[in-house]
């Protein structure tokens, strides 16, 4: 085993590797009108630094951000990497409740933050976003900056960030990620899926304090002498629209419910504000393959589909710009393994036809366990059909499945048929008890623009008509599929209740409430 060095600090690392490769001078951040060189986010990360350590940050220590994107969160990180101390990635438009458990829960030793967040943070020493801002920008005199702190000496081991899971229930679950780990994604996804290099622009719908989001906006770009897109705003289709174009962006990352409002709003046929776009990326959760195609005839690009968690760090499975497979997963990450398993945790063996379905298994580089018995194994949670030619396909989350009149029924299924209908941009189906307390299918729908969603006032009624829907759906669904699996009401919703990485939270849409 390598000691510590500093050449594995990845902040020490990121910083000699732009100085060695001559991409100090290129764009590695573009915010609003303002481009940051490599240069210029090194330079200010060693400065965070200083301001870091003055405030008592050292190795080891957490340092808790709860900040939107923009330079301010990526020169934090690095700086927080620089000292050896360990960042905790927050979303900052969590709740005070929220915040103060991942304080306590993280053992902070700092939070730092936007000024409006500094009653989340009671009792933890806390430092304004605006205030290391001013003290990271270049110094007045020239040779007045205090000398930054020596960058830490660490292992590929040594933790350097901490986040947690939303889950679909219950509450978030820490998980560490380690120096080596964020080099293993660049190294396996940006260059292994991606190809990445330093022409490429990224822009990703998922922020950077979620697992995707790191890897696409921070991870890749500094790795590869690239440029990432970011915004603060929650970026809808006019503002995807508009930062593809403005920024010529190459690499789009989303998720399956930001390209429906896309292709939603802006229909098929290769739009030009996209020609910059050589891929496009959708993980969170399953791309209903109609909706790839959609989306691959809107940008003109292949839609490449992968699938990863924040225990892995990014994606372990994944197509990528050399060998995509609509409608999958696309086949397993170099250096990742995968299984099928049954629920009792043997793994499934291929069928007649060479198939296998099961639970899917990772291990991997990069995966956190937390279980050493488990010898390196990780249950996703997630179900998946391996073909005879190796790829995966997306069968839902193991608990998905919904139990009406004692037979269960896979909601996936009846929503892929539900959603062939033109009205419909998104829909979700639950079992929900009848007057009489059985449990019948019921399909929330969210109608597509051209189907009238809602007519003028937001909260005004849909122009869409409820009852010819109903009986549509409940027709298609006939047509289609076993009787049983017929939806029997449907209702039309403003949105489905998602976690802010875009996966659909089916234990909410069972209550019926959001
Ligand atoms: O949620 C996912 O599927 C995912 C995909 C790629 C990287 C990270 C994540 C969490």
């Amino acid at each position: 085993p390598v000691g510590p060095t500093v050449s594995a600090n990845v902040a020490a690392h990121l910083a000699a590797l732009a100085d060695r490769r001559g991409w100090s001078g290129r764009a590695a951040f573009l915010e609003g009108h303002r481009v940051w060189t490599h240069g210029e986010v090194h330079d200010r990360a060693e400065r965070a630094a200083t301001v870091l350590a003055g405030r008592g940050v050292a190795a080891g220590d957490r340092v808790l951000l709860a900040l939107p994107d923009g330079i301010m969160w990526v020169t934090t990180f690095l700086a927080a990497a620089r000292l050896g101390a360990v960042a905790v990635l927050v979303n900052p438009a969590l709740t005070a409740d929220d915040h103060r458990f991942m304080a306590e829960d993280s053992r902070a030793a700092l939070a730092v933050s936007g000024p409006g967040l500094q009653d989340h943070f009671d009792g933890v020493p806390w430092l304004g976003a605006d205030q290391l801002s001013a003290l990271t920008g270049p110094p007045a005199t020239l040779g007045s900056a205090a000398p930054a702190p020596a960058a830490e000496p660490v292992t590929a081991a040594t933790p350097l960030y901490l986040q947690y899971t939303s889950g679909t229930t219950g509450r978030p679950k820490a998980v560490v990620h380690s120096h080596g780990d964020v080099a293993a994604y660049h190294d396996l996804v940006g260059q292994e899926v991606l190809d990445i290099g330093p022409a490429d622009v990224a822009f990703s719908v998922s922020k950077l304090f979620y697992a995707y989001g790191f890897g696409n906006a921070f991870a890749f770009p500094l790795f590869s002498g690239s440029a990432a897109v970011l915004t603060a705003d929650r970026p809808g289709p006019a503002l995807i629209d508009d930062l593809v174009a403005r920024h010529r962006v190459t690499l789009l990352y989303s998720v399956p419910s930001s390209y429906a409002a896309l292709v939603d709003e802006r229909g098929t046929g290769h739009a030009a504000c996209f020609a910059s776009v050589r891929a496009a990326v959708s993980a969170g959760e399953g791309l209903p393959p109609a909706l790839g195609e959609r989306v691959g005839e809107l940008l003109g690009a292949p839609v490449l589909e992968q699938i990863g968690s924040t225990e892995a760090g990014h994606a372990f499975c994944a197509n990528t710009v050399w060998d995509n497979a609509p409608g999958t997963l696309g086949r397993p990450v170099p250096r990742f393994e995968l299984e099928l398993r049954d629920r009792e945790g043997a793994v499934v063996a291929n069928g007649a036809d060479g198939s296998a379905e099961g639970e899917l298994w990772v291990r991997g580089p990069t995966v956190v366990t937390g279980r050493p018995e488990d010898g390196g194994w990780l249950a996703t949670r997630d179900r998946a059909r391996r073909g005879r030619d190796g790829t995966y396909r997306h069968l839902g989350r193991v608990d998905d499945l919904e139990m009406v009149g004692g037979i269960t029924v896979s909601p996936l299924e009846v929503e892929e048929v539900l959603r062939q209908h033109p009205s419909v941009r998104e829909v979700a189906v639950a079992a929900v008890p009848d007057e009489r307390g059985a449990t019948r299918l019921r399909a929330y729908v969210v109608p597509a623009s051209d189907a009238g969603g809602r007519t003028g006032d937001p909260a005004g009624p849909y122009a869409v008509d409820e009852e010819t829907l109903t009986a549509d759906l409940i027709a298609l669904a006939r047509r289609r599929l076993a009787a049983y699996k017929a939806p029997r009401t449907v209702r039309l919703v403003a949105a489905l209740p998602r976690t802010p990485t875009g996966k659909l939270r089916r234990h909410v849409v069972r209550t019926g409430r959001w």
